[in-house]
C-alpha cells in the first residue's frame, strides 16, 4: 500500500512540474519584461502589468475587425519527396522516477515540492484577487448594461414618439398645403374673372363721369359766353318811383313788379320788388324764399348790404316775378324808421297750403344797435312765433324762442341769446341763416332750403332744425316751400 501511495505521489509531482513549466515557458510576452526577477513582481502576472502612460498614449479602443477572408486561397501543397541526408537520432528520455532530463533542450530541473507549494499558494492569491476584481467588474458591467438597456429603451420610445410626431406634422403640413392650394386657386380665379369685370364696370363709370364732365364744361363755356357782356336786368323799370312801394302805389304804380325806390334824398335809389295786389298792395318785399336758388348762410356784411335776385322778367320785358333775396339790414332799418311800419309774413307748404302772420308794428334799429327787432300787434293764421315763441314749448323753453327784441346774428357775428363758453355754440352757425336768434328760434325764415318739406336731424348739417321753419305752424322738422316778408307804412284802414 505504502509503495503504491509513494508512486502515486511521485506521478502527481511530475504532472505538476510539467504544468508549471508549461506556464513559465510561454514565449509570446514583451522581451523587456523578461529580465524582471520573479520575486519582485511575483504577485502580478507579467502580462497584466502594462500601465498606460496617459500623457503620451491614447486610451486603447476596440476596433472591431471584419470576419476573416474565406474561400479561394492557396492550392494544397504538393507532396515533397523525402529528403535524403542526416536524420536525428531518437531522443532518449530519462528514467521515469528522475528529475533531470537526459537532453539539455528540455530545460532545467524540476522545482522541489516546497517551492511548488509556495508558488501555487502565491498564484492562488493573485488569481483570487484577479477573480474578485473580475467579479466586481462583471457586477458593474451587468449594472451598467441594465441602465444602458433602460437608456436604449427610452431612446426607442422617444424614437417611436418622434416618428408619430413627424407623421402628425406631415399631416398638418399636407392640410396646409391643400388649403394654400385652394386659396391660390380662389385668388387666381378672382384675378382672372372678377377683377377684369370690376375694372370694366369702373371704366364705364369713369367714361360716364368723363362724359358728364364734358357736358358740364360745355355748359360752363356757354355760360361764360353769356356773361362776357355785363349782366344787366333786361326788363324795363317802370317810370314811376317813390320812397317805397306804398308811395309808388299811391302814385299809380299798381302792377306787382320791380321798381326803383329812394326812401330819402340822401340815399341812392335802389331796386325792389313791390307787391301791389296782396292785402290791397303797397308792400315792399324785404325777404323772399321760393326755390332754394339763393344761399342764405351768409356773413354779417352780406346781410347788411343785401343779396340775391330782386326780380326776373317773364313777359313784356317787365320783371314781374320776384327772385330770392334779402333786401339788406341797412335798407330795412331805414325803411322801418321813416314811420310806423307793418310787416306781412306769408308762407306756403309743399301741398300749397298758405298761412300768414302780420304785425302791425315792425321796426329794425340801425347797425349800432345790432339791428334790434321790435314787433307788435300780431294777427294771422301762422301763429305768433316772433312774439310768443314756439307754441309746442312751455315755460322757459318757450320764452327762449321768442324773437321780439333780439339782436341780429350771423355765423360771423354772435348776438344771440345763447350764452356759451364754446364759440362754436352759436344759433346762426347751427341753424343756417342770419336772423334775430334767441336760444335759438321758433321761426327760421332764412334757414337752409330743403326740397320736399319733411327733413330730419341726420340731414341737417349740425343735427339741428336748420330748415325754413315756422314752428307754430309745421313744427321744427318741416321746411316750407315759400316764405316771404313784406313791409308797408302803417296806416289806419
Ligand atoms: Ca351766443
Amino acid at each position: 500500500m505504502f509503495k503504491r501511495v509513494s508512486i502515486m505521489k511521485l506521478l502527481l509531482l511530475f504532472l505538476l512540474c510539467v504544468s508549471i513549466l508549461k506556464v513559465q515557458s510561454q514565449p509570446d510576452y514583451d522581451p523587456e519584461d523578461v529580465d524582471t526577477p520573479m520575486g519582485e513582481e511575483a504577485s502580478v502576472d507579467v502580462r497584466g502589468h502594462r500601465p498606460l502612460d496617459k500623457s503620451r498614449e491614447l486610451r486603447p479602443t476596440l476596433r472591431p475587425a471584419p470576419p476573416p477572408i474565406s474561400g479561394g486561397g492557396y492550392r494544397p501543397r504538393p507532396t515533397k519527396p523525402p529528403t535524403s541526408g542526416k536524420q536525428k537520432g531518437p531522443i532518449v528520455y530519462p528514467d521515469a522516477g528522475g528529475c533531470k532530463h537526459a537532453a539539455d533542450e528540455l530545460g532545467v530541473l524540476c522545482p522541489t515540492g516546497c517551492e511548488l507549494q509556495m508558488t501555487l499558494v502565491k498564484q492562488e492569491k493573485s488569481v483570487k484577487s484577479t477573480v474578485h476584481d473580475l467579479s466586481d467588474k462583471v457586477h458593474i458591467l451587468s449594472k451598467n448594461s441594465g441602465s444602458f438597456q433602460v437608456y436604449v429603451t427610452t431612446i426607442e420610445e422617444n424614437l417611436v414618439k418622434r416618428k408619430k410626431q413627424r407623421g402628425d406634422n406631415q399631416n398638418v403640413v399636407s392640410e396646409y398645403n391643400t388649403e394654400i392650394e385652394q386659396q391660390y386657386h380662389f385668388i387666381k380665379e378672382s384675378m382672372d374673372n372678377n377683377i377684369p369685370s370690376a375694372i370694366r364696370v369702373l371704366r364705364s363709370v369713369v367714361d360716364n363721369l368723363h362724359k358728364k364732365i364734358q357736358k358740364l364744361e360745355a355748359a360752363i363755356a356757354s355760360q361764360m359766353d353769356n356773361c362776357r357782356s355785363p349782366c344787366t336786368v333786361s326788363c324795363n323799370i317802370p317810370v314811376v318811383s317813390g320812397k317805397e312801394c306804398e308811395d309808388i302805389f299811391r302814385k299809380g304804380g299798381e302792377t306787382s313788379e320791380m321798381y326803383l325806390i329812394q326812401p330819402d334824398t340822401f340815399s341812392k335809389p335802389y331796386k325792389v320788388y313791390c307787391d301791389m295786389s296782396t292785402e290791397k298792395g303797397g308792400w315792399t318785399l324785404i325777404q323772399n324764399r321760393q326755390d332754394g336758388s339763393v344761399g342764405f348762410g351768409r356773413t354779417w356784411d352780406s346781410y347788411k348790404r343785401g343779396f340775391g335776385n330782386v326780380a326776373k322778367g317773364r313777359e313784356k320785358k317787365y320783371c314781374n316775378t320776384p327772385g330770392e333775396y334779402w333786401l339788406g339790414n341797412d335798407k330795412i332799418s331805414q325803411l322801418t324808421n321813416i314811420g310806423p311800419t307793418e310787416v306781412l309774413i306769408e308762407m306756403e307748404d309743399w301741398d300749397n297750403n298758405k298761412v300768414s302772420a302780420q304785425y302791425g308794428g315792425f321796426t329794425i334799429r340801425n347797425e349800432a344797435h345790432k339791428y334790434q327787432l321790435s314787433l307788435s300787434n300780431y294777427k294771422g293764421t301762422a301763429g305768433n312765433a316772433l312774439m310768443e315763441g314756439a307754441s309746442q314749448l312751455h315755460g322757459e323753453n318757450r320764452t327762449m324762442t321768442i324773437h321780439n327784441s333780439m339782436y341780429f346774428s350771423t355765423f360771423d357775428r354772435d348776438n344771440d341769446g345763447w350764452i356759451h363758453a364754446d364759440p362754436r355754440k352759436q344759433c346762426s352757425k347751427e341753424d343756417g341763416g342770419g336772423w334775430w336768434y334767441n336760444r335759438c328760434h321758433a321761426a327760421n325764415p332764412n334757414g337752409r332750403y330743403y326740397w320736399g318739406g319733411q327733413y330730419s336731424w341726420d340731414m341737417a348739417k349740425h343735427g339741428t332744425d336748420d330748415g325754413v321753419v315756422w314752428m307754430n305752424w309745421k313744427g321744427s322738422w318741416y321746411s316750407l316751400k315759400k316764405m316771404s316778408m313784406k313791409i308797408r307804412p302803417f296806416f289806419p284802414q
